[in-house]
């Protein structure tokens, strides 16, 4: 997937749309700092090609684009086409009989039946959805996707960090300061982390800002938002990283490395930052962020591998039954899952990890 092929591949999308320019099309994206910049992307470039009945939300705390109760609140704001980004695919119908373009870079399960799948995922380097709405906001608005190119720049720092291989990276650096770019992704990925998880305030933002300079100017009630978010992911993540890290050697032969678990108890998405602040440490194994405190009833779980670990078939391989098809999503070697206690539990066994991975049911 280069920018030629998902230019074509969205304008193809936009061409078939039985009322055109008055379609009711609603964005349906993830809300950290790549899935942000993607919607905000897509929303303005669309607006500015003519689209005028285009509307964007972030994904709630827990929540993925295949969940009944996700359903019914896009299905009330009766779309006639969807746009689901940052997302990851799956075979499911999300809304029945309405036109629905999923942009994505994670490992796909699936196409829902009908829905066209837009994603980099299989092509390396692997564009982040951020770059992807850059591609598509080119081929339907040049103007606004000039304009806004260092959105795209901050999707890459997010997902792929400061040496991301893609031209754009550089050069909305060069054109926007590499600071404010570092800045304003740190402050975006604040929101989607704390205990409420509501990322609108990170979107009001991209919406209104034209240039990561005044992104960042204060005064604005979106930035001392994003600054208080910023601080309460700080506290927790303080706290987790006191937890000490458990090991297992089940599965060496298999994957070629151990499991390493670090228990946190946090209603804050700090799971995947634990993961990865240890993961130098244990350069060779593959290390979990595992948090019980994320959503009650329910273990939450981060993993980060090395390069040798293709983390995603092995957790596909041991998906206990009776997970949610979120298991093992992700990339190759930074995927995870969430379960309800009694499944974690054993599915903690199976990984080889001790008493201290065990949750009681709490009263
Ligand atoms: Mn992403």
């Amino acid at each position: 997937m280069d920018r030629e092929q998902a230019g074509t591949l969205f304008k193809q999308f936009l061409n078939v749309l039985p009322l055109g320019l008055a379609t009711r099309m609603h964005i349906f994206t993830d809300a950290d700092a790549d899935g942000l910049p993607a919607g905000a992307l897509l929303l303005r470039s669309l607006h500015a090609a003519g689209y005028l009945n285009v509307t964007v939300e972030t994904r709630g705390k827990f929540e993925n684009a295949w969940m009944p109760t996700v359903h019914e609140r896009l299905r009330r704001l009766a779309p006639e086409a969807l746009l689901i980004v940052d997302l990851g695919a799956r075979p499911d119908t999300i809304l029945p009989g309405v036109a629905t373009l999923l942009i994505d870079h994670h490992a796909p399960f699936g196409t829902p039946p009908g829905a066209t799948l837009l994603t980099s995922y299989g092509t390396e380097p692997t564009a982040t959805s951020g770059l992807l709405a850059l591609w598509c906001a080119q081929a339907v608005a040049p103007a606004v996707a000039a304009d806004l190119e260092w959105m795209a720049a901050i999707s890459l720092l997010s997902d792929l960090g400061d040496k991301a291989p893609f031209a754009e990276l550089a050069e909305g650096k060069k054109r926007f300061g590499a600071t404010a770019l570092k800045d304003l992704t740190s402050l975006l990925n604040a929101p989607r982390r704390t205990a409420a998880g509501d990322a609108t305030v990170a979107m009001d933002l991209l919406l209104r800002v034209d240039t990561p300079k005044q992104a960042l100017a204060e005064p604005s009630a979106e930035l001392a938002s994003l600054r208080t978010a910023k601080a309460e992911v700080a506290a927790a993540l303080a706290i987790a990283c006191k937890s000490p890290p458990r090991f297992s050697s089940r599965w060496r032969e298999e994957l070629g490395a151990d499991l390493i678990a670090v228990r946190i108890d946090t209603p804050c998405q700090v799971h995947p930052l634990v993961a990865q602040i240890w993961r130098p440490r244990f350069p060779k194994a593959v290390v979990f962020g595992v948090n019980v405190g994320f959503r009650p009833g329910y273990v939450h779980f981060a993993g980060r591998a090395p390069k040798s670990v293709n983390l995603v078939h092995f957790l596909r391989a041991h998906t206990p039954a009776g997970a949610d098809g979120t298991f093992g999503g992700g990339h190759d070697q930074a995927s995870g899952g969430a379960l309800p206690i009694a499944l974690w539990n054993s599915f903690a066994l199976e990984m080889g990890w001790g008493p201290e991975l065990q949750v009681g049911v709490k009263a």
